[in-house]
């Protein structure tokens, strides 16, 4: 009896041991890239207080494990307007001193020193002097009221507006630190298909609380409305943009908002896109509408982000539309309205070229929109490092002021003067412990905030520090997941859609191929046939001279080049061009058998990243490791599913073999 109590004991311990020694690696995630709960009691001082310093200050004592630092705020720098930049000078065994002249620029100080010391940066001597390239940082929820979250693949909503406002979530201000940390400034809350209740009484509440929290950490709220909210919640007869009483309505509730949140960011808009009202239903113009919200926000210093994204069923070639319906309306807009511009001209597809939008209108400021969450690139079962598809687009030259002219340029205000410059990203942000559902989509909210503070920074410098301060510095790990980083949004694009193929996705959910996909009475423009054109001479939408002339509206010489299909980048070639099955491509195979190349290429690559991955085990926790290990070996499955698919399909039309050198499919196109 005695034995078995103490064997009881001893069995208990032991338990106890090894749940405490496995709470210790325990690792789901949560913590993100940010440092892990330390307390080195570091020398820290600063010139001022205010709850923006207070933190800076609190998480440099924790985290910093170097000499003493100094904070020290000076409005009277030599920086541009209402810039969060700082300055950075000293060393780990000396002290360092870090400056700026917004507290939210101590603020981002703070956390790039705590940077360099995760990355092992920090050696020597450190001079830094930064600043963000956009004003305003911004991330979209499209989180709705009932917790879901349109194109949400990481649980629910982290917005808990059924407790609000008396309950307030810790994970809010974790959101809020993490943001911080890359320098995002901004967040709107809701769905831009937005519920006109976020904007009563009862939810203004909800959302200042959340306000609360973000305010210290320098990121202010935004909200996305409902062009018809006079009627739906106002009890008007109408929301004609240009009446005075719908006018009024929206004076004073932007006043109500400004009382509840007094550093409210302002208003994102989706206007007669998609089914959502907007003022064309009044017949007046987009200007209207937004010069309307515009002129209700500017007494307290608001914006507002109206969005591009519009087209029409019946229109020309819904690549065209958004050019065609915008640059008529160019300097009609009041100076704080910014016009939200998708990346591409589509929809966030895999590859797109950049919007001719940017570029083109030079008296409206333009703000780019990425997606961040991965609507049409595998959602969180697949992986892509996205940074590539950011960089690709910031760094495409718009040549319109001449060569040099790219997006970053254009939207950063370096080409037009712009009173105010911004850039956002839809959230992949979720309930999921890990926040983004799959572990490495973590990388796709870091790259986003860091290449909106600077968009030169390279995709690779940018895995390289996201990688060491999630994971651990050891270059056996880092270098391999680094280069399969890099090489995964290529990969998708070939086994989804190469050489300028999109929307091939099934009818709504967008994970899958179905270009094959029919829905009786659907809008053309919503089936992949309307933009992959398949026949028995070839395949691709003809945007040329000879086609919907969309070439024309870039400047040159890209008009030039993407016209004439001998120069037309191979990766845009079907974007561009109805090409004929033999058409010769640089490979020197026929368009066919490059197609059938590329799609095996992405299966190849899947199948790399699965063995890249298995052999870097020993570097990280088990959790992590065995969650990516298993979402990897869906992802083959699943690029294997898009090539058969697609490969089968088209096969209908080409008739031709795949060539015989490559696998065989092993679904069938039933
Ligand atoms: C929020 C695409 C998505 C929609 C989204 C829309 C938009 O069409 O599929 O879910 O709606 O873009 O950006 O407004």
């Amino acid at each position: 009896m005695e034995t078995l109590f103490k064997d009881r004991k001893l069995l208990l311990s032991t338990f106890l041991i090894l749940f405490f020694a496995a709470g210790a690696f325990a690792e789901d995630g949560s913590r993100l890239w940010l440092p892990s709960e330390k307390n080195y009691d570091a020398e820290v001082t600063a010139n001022v207080q205010n709850p923006t310093v207070d933190i800076a200050v609190r998480e440099l004592r924790s985290q910093w494990n170097g000499a003493p630092v100094r904070l020290i705020l000076e409005r009277a720098r030599r920086r541009r307007k209402a810039d969060d930049g700082f300055g950075i000078i000293g060393n780990r065994t000396r002290g360092v001193t870090i400056e700026a002249n917004t507290p939210q620029g101590l603020l981002y100080g703070a956390y790039h020193l705590l940077r360099l010391q995760q990355t092992g940066e920090d050696d020597g001597h450190i001079y830094i002097s930064e600043s963000p390239a956009y004003d305003y940082r911004i991330l979209n929820h499209w989180d709705n009221l009932d917790g879901s979250i349109e194109r949400g693949y990481a649980g629910k909503s982290l917005w808990q507006w059924d407790e609000l406002p008396d309950v307030v979530s810790p994970r809010y201000e974790e959101y809020a630190r993490a943001n911080a940390s890359i320098g995002i400034n901004g967040a709107a809350l809701n769905n831009v298909n937005a519920n006109p209740i976020f904007i009563t009484t009862e939810y203004l509440k909800k959302a200042a609380a959340i306000a609360d929290v973000f305010r210290p950490y320098g990121i202010k709220t935004f909200l996305s409305v409902n062009f018809s909210s006079p009627v739906l919640i106002g009890g008007l007869e109408t929301s004609d943009p240009l009446n005075a009483d719908v006018q009024k309505w929206w004076k004073d509730k932007a006043d109500e908002i400004y009382r509840l949140i007094p550093d409210f960011g302002g208003f994102l808009v989706k206007a007669n896109s998609e089914g959502q009202p907007g003022p064309q239903d009044f017949g007046r113009t987009h200007a209207d509408g937004a010069n309307m919200l515009a002129e209700a926000l500017k007494p307290h210093g608001g914006i507002v982000m109206w969005r591009a994204f519009v087209y029409a069923a019946s229109g020309d070639d819904r690549a065209k539309q958004a050019y065609d319906e915008f640059t008529p309306l160019d300097g009609q807009f009041l100076d704080n309205v910014i016009i939200q511009v998708k990346n591409g001209p589509i929809d966030f597809q895999p590859r797109e070229p950049f919007s001719p939008l940017f570029g083109a209108m030079k008296y409206t400021p333009l703000m780019i929109e990425f997606q961040i969450t991965r609507e049409y690139l595998g959602q969180s079962r697949q992986f892509a490092y996205l940074a590539p598809l950011y960089s690709e687009c910031l760094q495409a030259d718009t040549y319109c002021e001449g060569e040099g002219s790219t997006v970053a340029k254009v939207t950063a205000g370096h080409i037009y003067r712009q009173p105010f410059t911004a850039i956002a990203g839809v959230a992949n942000t979720g309930s999921d412990a890990n926040w983004t559902g799959h572990p490495l989509g973590q990388a796709d909210w870091y790259c986003f905030g860091r290449l909106a503070w600077n968009p030169d920074l390279t995709p690779e410098q940018i895995a390289d520090e996201w990688l060491k301060q999630t994971f651990t510095t050891d270059s056996a790990f880092v270098e391999p997941v680094k280069r399969m980083m890099l090489a995964s949004r290529e990969a998708m694009v070939n086994y989804m859609m190469p050489l300028g193929l999109h929307h091939l996705f099934a009818w709504n959910e967008h994970y899958g191929p179905e270009p094959w996909c029919y829905v009786p009475g659907a809008r053309a423009d919503w089936l992949p046939s309307y933009y992959h054109k398949a026949d028995t001479v070839g395949i691709g939408f003809n945007r040329s001279e000879t086609g919907s002339r969309a070439v024309f509206q870039y400047y040159s010489p890209l008009r030039e080049t993407f016209n004439d299909i001998e120069t037309c980048p191979e990766e845009y070639l079907l974007w561009f061009h109805h090409a004929p099955w033999d058409y010769r491509m640089h490979s020197g195979r026929t368009l066919w058998s490059e197609l059938c190349y590329r799609y095996q290429a992405g299966v190849y690559a899947c199948r790399e990243f699965q063995k890249v991955w298995d052999k870097i085990e020993p570097y990280i926790d088990h959790e992590r490791f065995s969650d990516v290990q298993s979402r990897l070996r869906q992802q083959t499955a699943d690029a294997t599913w898009w090539k058969d698919a697609c490969v089968l399909y088209f096969q209908k039309f080409s008739r031709r073999p795949i060539p015989y050198e490559l696998e065989r499919p092993i679904h069938n196109i039933e």
